[in-house]
């Protein structure tokens, strides 16, 4: 059944002309079967890069959004129409616009989670991996809101002592792993390396040794002569961690960090997404060049790989 499915997307994506795109917390098999894997920007640079004239984004609406924002000319399209990320809806344009109003000076930094229309309205884009040196490049005297992440925002706050204008927005799947799963973890695993997502809480943060991106927890653990890890993030993430690291292990610091829009995306599903070329994902031109020069700053300040 498996194979048949692999067999008939193979095929499918031949025809169209079609690159599949997997996010790092998708579920394994999706992984698996993907051109590229990684993070949300990392991927939506890869979708430009490609000569694909179709691209299948297995993630959430907004990594499609941005692929879309880097590649106009080309098909986008989202496995499962409601694969959304409520930490991104968490902030609305008019919300963002009001908050611009009550700070008329200050610059705005959006979290790369965050819709098009938000991008749209801000200065500059950032991820989880280089968010702090978004920030510090913005000058000292400059105020600068944060949205709409507040345990990212508090963590660029910790990092660069600036003092950010914080939205109050979170993931709910990293805010389901609390204190005591890293402490009972740690004292099951005493040896092994904390690494946490900077959008856990502050109190997980503290009990961990390293705070790191996807993409970074990809790098560190490939570096690190350690054997043993715990992983205090979506749990999609440990598929990577083991397949580039046979030899160590990875442990969940919750089996409750599950995103419950990441595992919509089935193999039927992008079967389907090819057949019938759904679900497009389009931006609007107007809000699309906006949003662009966002992700462009962004781009060019990017920490060295
Ligand atoms: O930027 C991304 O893809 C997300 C959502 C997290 C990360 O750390 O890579």
């Amino acid at each position: 059944m498996i194979e048949q499915l692999l067999e008939k997307i193979k095929n499918l994506k031949g025809a169209h002309n079609a690159v599949i795109l997997a996010h790092n917390y998708q579920p394994g098999e999706i992984q698996d079967l993907a051109d590229f894997c990684g993070d949300s920007l990392g991927l939506s640079i890869k979708a430009a890069e490609t000569g694909a004239e179709v691209i299948v984004f297995c993630g959430v609406q907004f990594m499609a959004e941005t692929a879309a924002i880097l590649s106009p000319e080309k098909t986008v399209l989202l496995p499962d129409k409601f694969a959304g990320c409520p930490l991104a809806d968490m902030i609305t344009s008019e919300q963002l616009g009001e908050l611009k109003q009550r700070h008329p000076d200050a610059l705005v930094v959006c979290y790369v989670n965050s819709t098009a229309e938000v991008k749209a309205q801000s200065d500059y884009c950032c991820t989880s991996a280089n968010a702090i040196e978004v920030v510090n490049s913005l000058g000292k005297d400059k105020q600068i809101i944060f949205v709409p992440d507040q345990h990212l925002g508090q963590f660029v706050v910790d990092k660069t002592g600036r003092d950010l204008i914080l939205w109050p927005g979170y993931c709910a799947t990293h805010v389901v792993i609390t204190e005591e799963d890293i402490k009972n973890t740690k004292a099951k695993y005493p040896d092994a390396i904390v690494m946490a997502h900077p959008e856990c809480t502050e109190p997980v943060k503290e009990l961990s040794d390293e705070i790191l991106s996807t993409s970074q927890m990809l790098k560190s653990a490939k570096k690190s002569t350690a054997k043993r890890f715990i992983i205090a993030t979506e749990i999609g993430m440990l598929h990577a961690l083991k397949e580039q690291n046979p030899d160590a292990e990875f442990i969940a610091a919750s089996a409750k960090a599950i995103c419950p829009n990441m595992k919509k995306i089935t193999l039927e599903k992008v079967v389907w997404s090819l057949e019938d070329m759904q679900y497009k994902v389009t931006v609007p031109d107007e809000v699309r060049a906006k949003a662009k020069k966002a992700i462009d700053r962004m781009v060019e300040i990017l920490p060295e790989e």
